[in-house]
């Protein structure tokens, strides 16, 4: 079935693709970059490898979304009703699109997700019959593999009538009935863990936001809350592990269901999204030995010493690509500052962003000594009343599958091939280094 904005993609797509084949018909040969060794054993750091226009990275600046920086994104996104951050809809739209949705164009999005929410009933089975102590990621995971089998673009592929041209269009729309499923899922993970399995119904009424903030059992301003963490967890260029992982499974042409659950998998790993459960955990941790007291400067930073020097990274700081403090983190630290500065957990975290930076300096390991944007999300999140951190991922998780979403849907409608890079031997770097030609070993 066709909407506004389908017509409106697919009008882009058709216009991409003159750019995107231009360049590879007349351009193909142009080299984008060399790689090094170090680079190459180095987990590819800085190799310019993949291609997205849906947003990009600056070391510096940090992210911006189809050109909008976050501040701009909050600024001119359209927002619900009362409420002081904008709908997620908005936001997909966006990062789909290029374009800011007016009022019509918003509605329809909404609207689009809406109807799409209801879950099978096989989802509650097996989010029931997952075995006790299974992470919140886990079945996160497991939920949106089993979905597979709600898949259009299998089912359309499988028929043998699907044109490559067409591929896009049921990975939209399977992506749109994923994503509006998310909320669903994710509370119903959450009243199965933490609440007894009791799961209070969905509001046909409600936004995205207000939506999943409804289903928590959680009042105002954590519809507002929740609107501000799925739009700044939603992309961070292709090469972060979720991003990347999303697209490489994609790129085999598996479908969304089974690309967004691998991508949950990466998510899930404590150097990446997992490390907003970290941080809570870190300064649980701290909390305890100071039982309840805030640290004073001189006690935090030997906290902070105590695990460097065990071998342990300090969860929330550092960046792969940022050598600035996270936008990301700014954001919810001026939301922390208006609306729970007296909280005890946030002035641990205030204490961690004036004492750990000089640390890592002085230590001389980290090549980005700044907060990240998990340093800050789960003092939030506790101070609205989730405080099973174990749960903070499956949040970055639904941001995240926006941006991953919009980007698959690209990665479709242009064309963009298996992803299949070379690898070489150790044996190989050897000879390289001593300047010879690689040879292959018998
Ligand atoms: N605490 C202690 N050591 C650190 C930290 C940190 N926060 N950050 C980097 N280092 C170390 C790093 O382990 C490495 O050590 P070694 O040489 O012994 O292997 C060295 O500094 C150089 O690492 P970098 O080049 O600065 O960082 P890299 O690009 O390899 O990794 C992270 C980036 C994000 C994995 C790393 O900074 C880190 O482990 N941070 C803590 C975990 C975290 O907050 N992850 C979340 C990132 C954001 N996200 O949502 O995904
Ligand atoms: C992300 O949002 O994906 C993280 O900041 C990690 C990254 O960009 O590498």
């Amino acid at each position: 079935m066709t909407t506004r904005l389908k017509d409106k993609l697919q009008d882009k797509i058709l216009a991409w693709r003159l750019r995107t084949d231009r360049l590879l018909k007349e351009y193909g040969d142009v080299v984008v970059n060399k790689i090094t060794i170090s680079q190459l054993i180095g987990g590819m750091r800085g190799v310019k490898s993949l291609v997205t226009d849906i947003s990009y990275l600056d070391p510096f600046e940090g992210i911006r979304y189809r050109g909008y920086t976050l501040p701009e994104v909050f600024e001119k996104l359209p927002k619900p009703e009362r409420a002081t951050m904008p709908y997620v809809e908005g936001l997909f739209y966006l990062l789909l699109t290029g374009d800011i949705p007016n009022d019509e164009e918003l509605q329809e999005i909404v609207d689009e997700f809406n109807k799409r929410r209801i879950l099978p009933r096989y989802v509650y089975e097996v989010i029931d019959g997952m075995p006790c102590c299974s992470h919140p990621m886990a079945i996160f995971s497991a939920v949106v593999t089993t979905l597979q089998r709600e898949s259009l673009f299998s089912k359309k592929y499988a028929s043998g009538k699907l044109h490559k041209l067409d591929y896009w269009d049921p990975t939209y729309e399977d992506a749109l009935n994923l994503m509006a499923k998310m909320p669903e899922i994710a509370t119903y993970i959450y009243a199965k863990l933490y609440r007894d399995g009791k799961r209070i119904q969905s509001n046909p009424f409600l936004d995205f936001g207000g939506n999943f903030a409804h289903m928590m059992g959680i009042g105002a301003p954590y519809d507002d809350v929740s609107r501000m963490h799925f739009i700044i967890h939603a992309d961070h260029e292709g090469g972060n592990v979720s991003a990347h992982t999303g697209h490489l499974v994609a790129s085999s042409l598996s479908d969304i269901y089974l690309s967004i659950s691998s991508m949950i998998n990466g998510l899930a790993g404590p150097l990446h999204g997992l490390a907003n459960q970290e941080v809570l955990r870190w300064l649980q941790g701290v909390m305890d030995k100071m039982e309840g007291r805030i640290p004073s400067e001189q006690e935090m930073k030997l906290f902070v010493w105590e695990t460097l020097k065990s071998g342990q990274v300090i969860p929330g700081f550092g960046h792969a690509v940022l050598r600035k403090t996270d936008p990301r983190y700014m954001l919810q630290r001026e939301f922390s500052l208006t609306h729970l500065k007296e909280d005890p957990l946030f002035q641990y975290v205030d204490l961690l962003y004036k004492v750990v930076p000089p640390i890592l300096l002085e230590q001389g390991n980290a090549k980005n000594p700044w907060p990240n944007v998990d340093a800050q999300s789960g003092v939030i999140q506790w101070y609205y009343g989730v405080k099973e951190y174990d749960f903070y991922t499956v949040l970055f998780g639904i941001g995240r599958a926006i941006g991953i979403c919009a980007n698959i849907i690209w990665d479709r409608a242009l064309g963009y091939s298996l992803e299949r890079p070379k690898s070489i031997t150790t044996a190989m770097l050897e000879d390289l280094a001593a300047g010879k030609e690689i040879v292959a070993e018998d």
